[in-house]
Formats: structure tokens, sequence, C-alpha cells
């Protein structure tokens, strides 16, 4: 990637970043963790890869983004509002009573949104089955699926992963958010989830492993994986709950906190240090 692109896709992730701290303290509460662990993947997505036009979010010959761990939405609608899909004042109105911005993604309320999901498990399935689409129609299309490493524990995962592997789908690029917690703590400690890359070379996928919280990283690893022909294929984020935040980062109850005084105080001052930087970089 070149310096430019990857500058902006750093201004993209710090951009996202502060809003979803900002909706998040706003709305006093939300999914905070598992949202700041995709932010990177998201903008190497959007501003290098999926083909889309935010003036016709209907376009049928767009890529598909399935966020199968449906909780980290603000993460998404973020990077929708700075893509041009709504106004970025709907972001504060995330899960309020009518809000076209519900806490999960619901594809028929949001423009950008591909795949309505939140109960676990469920987006992989939608993947296989948009995959499977374009390829029984030759089509180009690509289907951009994110899983959550705790999310891995529903068995609906491998069923469609196998699918998937069994008919070397490469049309999905399967993403694993690997920021080894999930709800209730680290998920090593919940179910042990062995060597997530190994289990998906077991189960036929070419996999690579990558820094998730670097732009390059991620962008050198689908480079890879689109290299790939006729077989399945995967990319294993090393990431962390709350990433990019110091303070988030430490909290060990960092799925969904509700904000206090203290939380209020800390994120400020990740606010202010995300507003100056997107300030010397030319972001805001
Ligand atoms: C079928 C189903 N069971 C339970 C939940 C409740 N739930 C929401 S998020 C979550 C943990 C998911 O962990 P992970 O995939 O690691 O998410 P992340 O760490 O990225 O936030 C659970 C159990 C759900 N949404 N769907
Ligand atoms: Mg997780």
């Amino acid at each position: 990637m070149e310096k430019k692109e990857l500058q902006a896709c750093k201004v993209r992730s710090a951009q996202v970043r502060l809003d979803v701290l900002k909706m998040l303290k706003w709305r006093r509460y939300g999914h905070l963790g598992g949202a700041m662990s995709i932010i990177e993947l998201l903008s190497v997505l959007y501003t290098r890869h999926l083909r889309h036009n935010p003036k016709d979010p209907a376009w049928e010959g767009r890529d598909y983004l399935v966020l199968s761990k449906g909780h980290a939405g603000p993460a998404l609608y973020a990077t929708l509002a700075e893509e041009g899909y709504f106004d970025k004042e709907l972001l504060f109105t995330l899960n309020e009573g009518g809000t076209c911005l519900p806490s999960h993604p619901d594809r028929t309320k949001t423009p950008g949104v591909d795949a309505t999901t939140g109960s676990l498990g469920q987006g992989t399935s939608i993947a296989a089955g948009l995959g499977y689409t374009f390829r029984l129609e030759k089509s180009d299309q690509k289907v951009y699926l994110i899983v959550g490493d705790g999310e891995l524990n529903e068995g609906q995962c491998w069923e469609a992963f196998q699918f998937i592997a069994s008919h070397n789908l490469n049309e999905v690029i399967v993403f694993i958010d690997e920021n080894k917690r999930q709800l209730d703590g680290w998920t090593e400690k919940i179910i042990r989830p062995f060597d997530i890359a190994e289990k998906m070379r077991a189960f036929g996928f070419y996999t690579v492993r990558c820094d998730g919280s670097s732009e390059e990283a991620i962008d050198n690893a689908i480079q890879e994986v689109k290299g790939v022909k006729d077989q399945a294929v995967c990319v294993v984020l090393n990431t962390t709950k709350g990433q990019g935040s110091p303070y988030w980062e430490a909290v060990e109850d960092n799925h969904a906190p509700k904000f206090n005084a203290e939380a209020d105080a800390e994120t400020d001052k990740d606010i202010a240090r995300l507003e100056a930087w997107l300030k010397e970089n030319g972001g805001m």
C-alpha cells in the first residue's frame, strides 16, 4: 500500500474510533469492546476493497459486508456515515425508539447494511448463501464476512465454514476477530478456542494471521488471500478488545459497559487525543 493510501486508512480509523466513542458515551452504554477491535479492518475494507455505491446502496453488483458479530454495529454505522450513506448526526440516535440505527444491524432499516445480524452464528450462513449465489451466477462479487472469536462457540459457524470450504467458495472472505474475549471474559477461560487459524486450516481454508490493529498488515493479508485460487480463504486478526483506547483496553469487562464518571473522563481523554491527531493529520 502506498504511503498516501495508508495514511487515508489511518485517518479513517481515527475518525471512526472517535465517532464510536462519542456515540457510546452519548448513549451511556453499548458494545464498545468488540466495536473498537474491528475498526482498522472496516477502514481497510471500505477504503480499499469493497465495491459499493453509497448513492445506490441496493446496487445489485455490489460486494456485501456481513457483520456476523452484529453487536459491533456502532463501528459499522460510523464507517457507513463516513462513506456518505447517511448523515453523521444520525449516529446520535443509536438504539433509540424509531431509529434507523438499532444496536444490531438490520438490512431493512439502514442504508448500506447488507445483512441483519445479532443472533451470533447466523451471519456465517447468510454469507455462505450469498457466496454460493455469486458462484451460481458466475459473478465476481465478493462477501466480506466478519466473525467474532467468541461467536465461534456457535456450531452454526462450523456448519457454514464446512459448506464454504467444501465448495472452495472464495467468493466469501472470512475474517475472524480474535480479540481473545467474549461477553463475560477471556475465551481461553470460558471455552478454550485452541488455535483458531489451525482449526480453519483443518477445515480446508487457506488461512493467514495478521495484526488486526495495523491497516497495512490487514491489507497485505487481504491481498494475499485474494490471490488464492480454488480454495476457501480466511484471515484471523490478532486484535485487542477495546482496541485503540488505553483505558477501555484495560477495563476487564469492556464488552458492553455502562458509562460512569470515570468512564466519561477517560473517554474524553481518548476523544481529545484522537481529535488532536486528526487535526495534525488532515482529518478534521
Ligand atoms: C445466539 C446468540 N447467543 C448469545 C448472544 C449474546 N452475545 C452477544 S455478544 C456475545 C459474545 C460474543 O463474543 P465475540 O464473538 O468474541 O464478540 P466480541 O469479542 O467481538 O465482542 C454474546 C454471547 C447472541 N447475541 N446471540
Ligand atoms: Mg471476542
